[in-house]
C-alpha cells in the first residue's frame, strides 16, 4: 500500500485539513500519515477559535520517523501556522523526499482575494520559496497572486494571462502547477494544470456552483495526492479532485439546512471510490 504524510493543521471543528485529509485519502486505499501542525478548536473563519502551536513537536516526530527508517510515497504540506513551520518543511523534504517520492505543496493562505487570519505578504514570500521544493503546488488565483506579489485579479482576465500566471509560478522552482478557481464567465470554473518540463498546459473546466465553501481547497488537494500516489497522470488527478468537490458541494446544498462552514464531503466518498476503476488507469 502507498503511504503519505500529510502535513497541516487538525481543526477539531471545520472540515478542513486533516480531517479531510485522513478520510479522503484513506478512503482512496492510500495509508495516511499525520503530522499536525496545531490544534484549533475550529478552522479560523469561526470568530474566537483556540490554536495551539505544534511546532516544538515536529522535530522530534521526525527524528523517530528517521531512526525507524520509515519512508513515504508522498509529502504532502498544507495549512502551516508560521515562518518556521516553513522551516522546517525543508528538512522534512530533504530527509524524507528524494528519489520517486512525490512533494505536493499546497500553499494554503487565502481565498477570494484575501489571506487568512494570521497571514502577511511576507508569509506568502516565503511560502513562495518553498514552492520551490515542491513537485507540484496547487495554489488558488489568491495565493498564486500573493506569492508572485501582484495584484489579485478576480475576474476579467484572458487565457494568455493565466498561461503567463502558471509559468511564472514554475519560475518559483516547482515542475508542476495546478491553479484552482479560474473562470473565463459565471457558468464555467477551472483547474489549469501546467508541466514546465514537457511545456504542457491542461485545462479542465466544471460547473461552477453557486457558492463556495471552507475546505474545499483542502479536499482537492488530498484528492489530488492519493490520485497522484495511486499513479494518475496530473491531468486526470486535477479531473477527479474537481469532480469531487462538485460532487461534494452539491451534496451540501441538497440540504436546506447546511453547515456554512464546510462541506459534505463524505456523502461524495462512494463516488469518489467509484472513479477510481481501472477506466482511470
Ligand atoms: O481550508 C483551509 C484552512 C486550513 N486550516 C485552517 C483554516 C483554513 C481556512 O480557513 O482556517 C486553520
Amino acid at each position: 500500500m502507498k503511504r503519505i504524510i500529510t502535513v497541516q493543521d487538525i481543526s477539531c471543528v471545520g472540515k478542513c485539513s486533516l480531517t479531510v485529509a485522513l478520510p479522503v485519502i484513506s478512503a482512496m486505499g492510500v495509508e495516511a500519515c499525520v503530522l499536525p501542525t496545531a490544534v484549533l478548536s475550529t478552522h479560523t473563519a469561526f470568530k474566537g477559535f483556540t490554536f495551539h502551536d505544534l511546532t516544538s513537536d515536529i522535530s522530534a516526530i521526525t527524528s523517530h520517523w528517521k531512526q525507524e527508517k520509515i519512508s513515504f510515497d508522498a509529502i504532502y504540506t498544507g495549512y502551516l501556522g508560521s515562518f518556521e513551520q516553513i522551516d522546517l518543511m525543508y528538512d522534512l523534504i530533504k530527509d524524507f523526499g528524494g528519489g520517486s517520492t512525490h512533494v505536493i505543496v499546497d500553499p494554503c493562505m487565502g481565498d477570494n482575494g484575501s489571506l487568512y487570519s494570521g497571514f502577511t505578504q511576507d508569509f506568502a514570500a516565503a511560502m513562495a520559496k518553498l514552492c520551490s521544493k515542491a513537485e507540484v503546488i496547487v495554489p488558488n488565483l489568491t495565493e498564486a497572486s500573493y506569492m508572485l506579489g501582484i495584484p489579485y485579479v478576480e475576474n476579467g482576465y484572458t487565457k494568455e494571462y493565466i498561461e503567463d500566471l502558471v509559468k511564472k509560478l514554475a519560475e518559483l522552482g516547482t515542475r508542476k502547477v495546478v491553479l484552482k478557481g479560474v473562470s473565463f464567465d459565471d457558468k464555467k470554473l477551472g483547474i489549469v494544470s501546467y508541466d514546465s518540463e514537457t511545456e504542457k498546459i491542461n485545462w479542465y473546466f466544471h460547473e461552477k456552483m453557486p457558492q463556495s465553501f471552507h475546505g474545499t481547497g483542502d479536499i482537492f488537494a488530498s484528492v489530488l495526492t492519493g490520485a497522484i500516489v495511486r499513479g494518475l497522470s496530473l491531468d486526470k488527478a486535477c479531473r477527479l479532485a474537481a469532480d469531487f468537490v462538485v460532487e461534494a458541494i452539491k451534496a451540501t446544498l441538497s440540504h436546506k439546512d447546511y453547515n456554512w462552514y464546510g462541506v459534505d464531503f463524505e456523502s461524495a466518498i462512494p463516488f469518489l471510490i467509484s472513479q477510481l476503476s481501472d477506466s482511470w488507469l
